[in-house]
């Protein structure tokens, strides 16, 4: 029987904070800005708040590139801004997590800085470095965003190994001494009072001594080290070191970011038997509307995350399979998060549903609803509760976003059109979830920031903050953000949406995501949800018999179910659930 721990019943908002409130009108979200919107998140009823990096950062990477882990970043704010904003979320009984990025530092940390002085430095050992082959790069593996793995560096003649950019050297987790400094950052965090850590990237803290040289693709300047360094040999030696040197101690939550890591990986990590971490988040289903690694037949230079910006039509009886499968998989024996949307990802309406003026709402209501009647903790991202949308900026210098400034650069030199290139960005880059959170419809720039006209957010806001934002949804009981409080409200109510068993239904369905969650015998869920704009019907009159003679109505995105207890449950309209 699983442990009833409290983060089961939980659901997590993440807060990007460049990009949510700005409570002194430079531009930039803040901490203050966070605090002054406590009492909205209250209201949406959520529990736990995820922010994005916030420690003092040259942001190159916007804070996933950290230069002192015991600093604000001077642009979000004081320690005292901190202190504050934690005490004013333990007073709503609001959880805290924070990033914690540790496979790598900013090449601005001292560690960094004086791990490049000498050999002999205390300091060289806490990062990878390596002799160049033949007056090149130790191997020919690409990096994340474009460009090698590896920099040289003049002052000792010896190349760094950075699995991101060359601002972000990854930490040689070999070296215990590392670990061991990582331990008392996390320390210091929780003995001031957060609740937990996501964790950046925390499959990759293992390398393969010795970096073995890549596969390379015809024609390609890059290899492919992922294998090498992803789920590595001391990835699970490393995490019950962790928790057996820190996490233990305390009443928190882990959730470790997992690119590259399957359903075998995710057991081993959140089975609580073997002491590692909470949850992870997956990437499995986030890369099913992508090409391949290095398939972008054009890109000849670009790093080892191409296959994102290969266009693919989603098809849904992949998301289901891949959502099946790991249901099936951790119910019982580790945990799910369940996600739709983060820093990194595009807008789901946009992606999976449809962002148009008739669909938004019903789609994104429906979205809502397929991923939190799942077994797992629900993630909502800022802005997923009103239906925020994808952004289409007409520049590229409007872009901010570091991978997609790099694969515009690099697939303008392999002779990509621009068009082509803007049409994936559109569809694809980061800053889509990266622009401010609209709160007003009225106030400039969507009134992220407080009041002053002629300061310009850091990104521009998405121009349809007049029709998309908070103030109305607040102003409108069928808005999408009531629909998300009475997910969020009934996960508190049903223990089965926690609990439940898990099974699909009609699995083979092009359009309609159909699945069960129950406990024998006393209780079942039917949860469906028509993916498409067109109208379907299921044949399962069973289903259908059983439904009529016990079953009713929970919630649905049509108003009028909700009067008629739909006696024809079984056929869809446009993205019905
Ligand atoms: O992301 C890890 C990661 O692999 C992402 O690069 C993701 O796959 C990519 O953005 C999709 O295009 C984490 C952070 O979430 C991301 O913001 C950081 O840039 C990255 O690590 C490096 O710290
Ligand atoms: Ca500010």
């Amino acid at each position: 029987a699983p442990n009833k721990n409290w983060w089961h019943h939980s659901v997590v908002y993440q807060i990007y904070p460049r990009s949510f409130f700005d409570s002194n009108g430079d531009g930039i979200g803040d901490l203050n800005g966070i605090t002054m919107k406590l009492d909205y998140l209250k209201k949406l009823g959520v529990d736990i708040l995820w922010l994005s990096p916030i420690y003092d950062s040259p942001n190159y990477d916007n804070g996933y590139d950290i230069r002192d882990y015991f600093q604000i970043m001077t642009e979000f704010g004081t320690m005292e801004d901190f202190d504050r904003m934690l005490e004013e979320m333990k007073r709503r009984q609001l959880k805290l997590i924070m990033d914690l990025v540790v496979n790598h530092t900013s090449d601005e940390h001292p560690w960094f800085i004086e791990s490049k002085k000498s050999k002999d430095n205390p300091y060289r050992n806490f990062y990878h470095w390596a002799p160049g082959k033949d007056g090149k790069v130790p191997n020919r593996w690409g990096a994340a965003f474009g460009g090698p793995t590896w920099t040289y560096d003049i002052i000792t003649g010896e190349y760094y190994l950075h699995t991101f950019t060359s601002k972000q050297p990854d930490l040689n987790w070999e070296n215990p001494i590392v670990r061991q400094e990582v331990y008392k950052i996390m320390r210091w965090w929780l003995d001031k009072g957060v609740d937990g850590f996501r964790m950046d990237v925390i499959n990759f803290i293992s390398k393969v001594p010795g970096y073995p040289e890549g596969h390379v693709d015809d024609g390609r300047q890059y290899s492919d080290g992922t294998p090498y360094y992803i789920n590595g040999p001391r990835l699970h030696e490393y995490l019950q070191e962790m928790y057996e040197q820190v996490l233990r101690h305390y009443n928190i939550v882990t959730v470790g970011e997992c690119p590259g890591a399957h359903l075998h990986e995710a057991e081993l990590i959140t089975n609580p038997a073997r002491k590692e971490l909470d949850m992870i988040f997956t990437f499995e289903h986030m890369n099913i509307d992508g090409g391949r690694r290095q398939t972008f037949a054009s890109v000849v230079h670009s790093g080892n995350h191409e296959g994102k910006w290969i266009p693919k039509l989603l098809d849904l009886r992949e998301l289901k399979l891949h959502f099946t499968t790991w249901q099936k998989g951790l119910i019982g024996k580790g945990w799910n998060s369940l996600y739709w949307n983060n820093h990194d990802q595009p807008r789901i309406v946009s992606r999976w549903g449809n962002d148009s003026s008739q669909y938004r709402v019903l789609s994104a209501k429906m979205l809502g609803t397929c991923l939190h009647f799942l077994s797992g903790t629900p993630y909502v991202y800022q802005g997923e509760e009103i239906g925020m949308t994808n952004v289409r900026f007409p520049l590229l210098a409007d872009y901010r976003d570091i991978e997609t400034t790099n694969f515009h650069r690099d697939a303008i030199q392999s002779g990509v059109s621009l068009e082509e290139i803007m049409a994936v960005i559109y569809r694809k880059s980061r800053d889509n979830t990266r622009t401010p959170m609209q709160w007003s419809g009225s106030l400039i720039h969507g009134g992220f920031t407080n009041g002053v006209a002629d300061v310009k957010p850091w990104i521009n806001v998405n121009s349809n903050y007049t029709d998309i934002n908070v103030e109305d949804a607040l102003n409108d009981s069928s808005s999408i953000f009531y629909y998300y409080q009475k997910l969020i409200q009934l996960r508190k109510e049903m223990s089965i949406m926690v609990y439940g068993n898990y099974d699909v239904l009609h699995e083979e369905h092009m359009h309609i995501f159909m699945y069960k969650r129950f406990n024998e015998g006393i209780q079942e869920i039917i949860v469906a949800c028509n993916f498409s704009q067109q109208s379907v019907t299921i044949d399962d009159s069973s289903l259908n018999e059983r439904f009529k003679k016990n079953g009713r109505l929970l919630i649905s995105n049509y108003d009028d179910n909700q009067v008629n207890n739909k006696s024809d449950w079984l056929h869809f309209r446009a993205y019905e659930t």
